[in-house]
């Protein structure tokens, strides 16, 4: 490390899928668009695509399943232990699909973001896709948040939209938000690596200035 240089940041990412999200941000670091490396994948599922993107990256994986656990509690504090035991400087949700404690979450208040497909406050939960087209909205979207004890309702970072289709699916829906994610997430983690964004008090600033409580809109770059 030269002298003088911030050392590199390093991340923990929990997944409970597929981890395309996940692949985002692996290749985002191999690239060295984020100036980070990722410490460890944790799964809380066990023989998903995810595990399978850490290991071709030679990326530590661990599995914990919350089966094995009696209460959420539990669970959390294990998982809150394993996840220490990496010093990570930033810990990414990405299609983690458990709902975290207060006590979880207020261990890593600050450094926890997660992508939620849909556009903020819309629609937090699950079946974001489907509720969007049953309501005959237009647009759709994503966002990265800051993690907060509230599902979903932690202050937003980062926002994308995408159109909504006639005639559109769940499933064709889900796939043009997640090419949004795929942008977006790696974006913010930079972001955050960089030390350009953080939250105080429930706020989050982005290079030293307070953003509004939707985020910043992403606007997709066009092509020359
Ligand atoms: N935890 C806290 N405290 N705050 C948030 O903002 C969180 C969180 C944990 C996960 C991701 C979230 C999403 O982006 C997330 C945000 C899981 C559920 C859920 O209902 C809802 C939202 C999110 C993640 N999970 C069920 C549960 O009982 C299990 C569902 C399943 O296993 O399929 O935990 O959407
Ligand atoms: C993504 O669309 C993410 O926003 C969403 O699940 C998908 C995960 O895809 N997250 C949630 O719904 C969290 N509850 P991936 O595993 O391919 O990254």
């Amino acid at each position: 490390m030269t002298e003088g240089q911030k050392p590199t940041s390093k991340i923990v990412v929990l997944i409970s899928g597929s981890g395309s999200n996940l692949q985002s941000i692996i290749n985002a670091c191999e690239e060295n668009n984020i100036d980070a490396q990722i410490s460890a994948v944790i799964s809380n599922k066990y023989n998903v695509k995810g595990l399978d993107r850490a290991a071709a990256a030679n990326i530590p994986s661990i599995v914990i399943d919350h089966h094995a656990f009696e209460t959420r509690q539990a669970f959390d504090q294990y998982l809150a232990e394993v996840i220490s035991g990496f010093t990570p400087d930033l810990i990414i949700l990405a299609g983690f699909m458990r709902i975290l404690t207060e006590e979880f979450v207020n261990q890593f208040v600050g450094k926890l973001i997660n992508i939620h497909p849909s556009l903020l406050p819309a629609y937090p939960g699950l079946n974001t896709h489907q509720r969007a087209i049953e309501a005959g909205d237009r647009t759709a979207g994503a966002t990265v948040h800051f993690v907060t004890p509230e599902l979903d309702g932690g202050p937003s970072i980062l926002r994308a939209q995408v159109a909504v289709l006639e005639n559109d699916t769940s499933d064709a829906l889900a796939a043009r938000v997640l090419t949004i994610e795929h942008q977006i997430y790696p974006t913010v983690a930079q972001w955050f690596c960089e030390g350009r964004i953080g939250m105080k008090d429930g706020i989050v600033f982005f290079d030293g200035v307070q953003i509004d409580k939707l985020g910043l809109l992403f606007t997709p770059q066009s092509e020359h």
